[in-house]
C-alpha cells in the first residue's frame, strides 16, 4: 500500500491516515506532495485521485481518498484499530465522526503548524469549540473510569479516535491552548507517542515553508 500525503508540519488529514496506518502494523510506503506549490500538488494528487486531496491510500487498483474512509478500509484488514466492543466502538466513531466533520473554527484559526508555538487572539467560537473538544475527551476518561477501562488513549487502547483528535493535540501545544489536568494528561500521551513523535521530528526538518500557516505571533 501507498499513502500520499501533503507536508507533515501542515497536513493535519494526513496524520491521521498516517498514524492509523502506522498503529495497524500493516506496512505502507510513504509517498509525500508538497502543499506549498499549490498548482505542482493539485497536478500530482489529480493523477492518482479525482478527490484532489491527501491523505489518499494506493492499494493495488484501489485509490481511496479522505481519511475517515482510509481509516474504516484499514479496520477492515485491522479490525483493532476500533475498540472491541460494539458499544464503546459506536463512541468512538461518533467522536471521530464529529471531529472530522466540525470544529471549522479552530481548524481555520489555528493551522497546523507543528515546528512552532505561537500565540493567537482566540475568537470566541474557536474558545466553544475548544471547549467541545475537553469536553470530549472527558467524557471518555468518565468513560474509561465507569467501565474500568485501562489505558491512556481516549478507549483506553489507541483508536481511530486517537488519530482523529491527534492533530487537535499538536495545534493545542503550538498555541498553547489552556486545557483542564486530565486533558493534559492525554496531550501528553498523545506528544510522547513515538509515532507522533516521529512525525514531528520529520515535520521540524521538512524544507518547505507555507506562511499562511503562520498565523499570530512567536511566543
Ligand atoms: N475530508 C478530507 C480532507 C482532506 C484535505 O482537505 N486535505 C488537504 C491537505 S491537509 C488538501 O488536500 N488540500 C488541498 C485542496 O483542498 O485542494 C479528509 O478527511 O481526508
Amino acid at each position: 500500500m501507498q499513502l500520499l500525503m501533503g507536508n507533515k508540519n501542515y497536513s493535519s488529514w494526513s496524520l491521521r491516515a498516517w498514524l492509523v496506518l502506522q498503529k495497524s502494523g500493516l506496512s505502507f510506503s510513504e509517498v509525500l506532495l508538497d502543499l506549498s506549490d499549490f498548482a505542482a500538488f493539485k497536478q500530482q494528487i489529480l493523477a492518482y485521485s479525482a478527490m484532489g486531496t491527501v491523505p489518499c491510500l494506493i492499494d493495488d487498483e484501489l485509490c481511496i481518498g479522505d481519511s475517515l474512509a482510509i481509516a474504516e478500509y484499514i479496520a477492515e484488514i485491522k479490525p483493532s484499530v476500533w475498540p472491541q466492543d460494539k458499544k464503546i466502538r459506536a463512541l468512538a466513531r461518533s467522536v471521530s465522526a464529529e471531529m472530522h466533520s466540525g470544529f471549522h473554527h479552530i481548524r481555520k484559526t489555528m493551522p497546523m503548524n507543528i515546528r512552532q508555538q505561537r500565540q493567537i487572539e482566540l475568537t470566541t467560537q474557536c474558545q466553544i469549540q475548544i471547549d467541545r473538544v475537553q469536553s470530549i475527551w472527558q467524557s471518555c476518561f468518565d468513560l474509561k473510569a465507569k467501565k474500568n477501562i485501562q489505558g491512556g488513549w481516549l478507549f483506553g487502547d489507541f483508536s481511530v479516535a486517537d488519530a482523529m483528535f491527534s492533530p487537535i493535540v499538536l495545534r493545542f501545544n503550538t498555541y498553547g491552548i489552556k486545557v483542564s489536568p486530565c486533558c493534559a494528561l492525554y496531550m501528553k500521551k498523545v506528544m510522547q507517542d513515538e509515532d507522533v513523535q516521529r512525525w514531528c521530528e520529520a515535520a521540524k526538518i521538512e524544507p518547505s515553508y507555507m506562511p499562511q500557516a503562520d498565523v499570530g505571533v512567536l511566543r
